[in-house]
């Protein structure tokens, strides 16, 4: 299945860039293809996956936390994974304005009035704010509006008073068991239509981006896909073998399906369903512990998105000549992993939290208007590096609860679907 998706992704890529390079301005193209058929059949599958979230995120909350059964092995599990995510996102951003400080993007950037376009900053909610927002007012209308840390928040909540009311509660946990039952099932028939979703997303984003964006920008796309590839295959891959004792290359090439996903939808949220499914049936991750932390890290852990915003710091300083000090970086480290906690994993998240960052060690937020053009191919990239991020944080916490069977971690064959 995975070699299907990924040929169809890289046909949609192929057919994307020629009509951007060939076709862009031949009206019947752009109504009938671009706008019509790449965009229903993109748009479709995303809502495909969207529509997966919050019953699978809801039904597989409750069987995880009443599967740990015991409510200190569940804070136990919480704490951890809640400050690897610090950690691994502190380590994202800190080699990012390493890198981005010895290579100098932006320092000799022609900041002429062509290459600007108008960036609007939304208003970012302040971290007091995102605390107590963490408490839904009206569940009904957290699940209805799919808030994601607000669901989290409840479901917990639900399944730990279940936990709490013991054997009574046991018709609902079997009821539960079902439905997180059925809605696995129906993650595999979404993914059974995945090729051609991919290919028509593809197909439509590099039809309107098009490569030659990149040109004028190659300093800044080139050090933030360096500094994505050192920590998806490098940061990350070391605190797996030293931290889960887990094999690296292994983990990747059962890692590619969620990956390919990731970076068709630009969504860690929409990515969910296709992340558990790879923690639970492919790694063989216990789902107490991979209902927990996926949701959770999807939605607060974006190692990915930290490392465009270290690389988009030091590019803008350059451009505008600014000098900043080690506390303004420092600053920058802290408001990154700060500001994703705030924010959901959805396509263009990052752009949001980088007004936070900027306005925080005074940069020019307009100068985000200076990447904008080449975000949503780095949005792609970075959005893998997130589910990346989120499942090996789950797989070292599920090796160190011994929540994981290595029998089907190292099945190849373990939850491939048929093509
Ligand atoms: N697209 C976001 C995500 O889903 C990441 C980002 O915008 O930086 O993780």
């Amino acid at each position: 299945m995975t070699t299907k998706i990924l040929i169809w992704m890289f046909a949609g890529l192929v057919l994307g860039s020629l009509i951007n390079a060939f076709a862009q301005d031949i009206a019947f193209i752009q109504i009938y293809f671009v706008q019509g058929l790449f965009h229903v059949v993109g748009t479709v599958f995303i809502n495909l996956l969207k529509m997966l979230v919050v019953p699978l995120v809801t039904f597989s909350l409750v069987c995880g936390v009443c599967g740990i059964g015991d409510i200190n092995k569940l804070g136990r599990v919480g704490i951890k994974a809640f400050f690897l995510f610090l950690l691994t996102t502190a380590l994202a951003i800190s080699l990012a304005i390493i890198v981005s400080i010895s290579i100098g993007p932006g320092k000799s950037f022609d900041l002429s009035p062509t290459s600007q376009s108008e960036f609007i900053a939304p208003e970012a909610p302040p971290l007091t704010q995102v605390l107590i927002d963490l408490v839904p007012d009206n569940p009904v209308a957290a699940f209805a509006e799919g808030n994601m840390l607000q669901i989290i928040f409840f479901t917990l909540l639900f399944a730990i008073c279940l936990l709490m009311i013991g054997e009574r509660g046991r018709p609902i946990i079997d009821s539960t068991e079902k439905l997180n039952e059925v809605m696995m099932q129906l993650v595999n028939v979404v993914m059974s239509i995945a090729p051609y979703g991919v290919f028509a997303l593809m197909a439509k984003t590099f039809a309107m981006q098009g490569l030659g964006l990149i040109l004028p920008m190659i300093g800044y796309f080139g050090a933030v896909v360096i500094v994505l590839i050192c920590h998806a295959t490098g940061t990350l891959m070391v605190l797996l073998k030293l931290l889960g004792r887990i094999n690296p290359v292994q983990f990747l090439k059962k890692m590619r399906t969620a990956q390919i996903f990731a970076f068709s939808t630009s969504s860690s949220n929409a990515t969910i369903p296709i992340t558990l499914r790879t923690a639970e049936k492919r790694m063989g991750v216990d789902n107490s512990t991979a209902s927990f932390i996926v949701p959770f890290g999807a939605t607060i852990n974006m190692d990915g998105t930290a490392i465009m915003q270290g690389v988009a710091t030091v590019f803008i300083a350059n451009v505008y000549g600014i000098e900043l000090g080690l506390t303004d970086y420092l600053t920058v480290v802290g408001m990154s992993v700060l500001a994703s906690i705030g924010t959901a994993g959805v396509p263009g998240v990052g752009l949001i939290m980088l007004a936070m960052v900027f306005s925080q060690v005074g940069l020019p937020v307009e100068g985000i208007a200076l990447i904008m053009g080449v975000d949503r191919l780095l949005d792609m990239l970075r959005t893998a590096v997130n589910v990346t991020g989120d499942a090996v944080i789950t797989v070292i916490v599920a090796r160190s609860e011994d929540n994981l069977s290595m029998d089907v971690f190292n099945d190849p064959s373990a939850g491939t679907l048929s093509s």
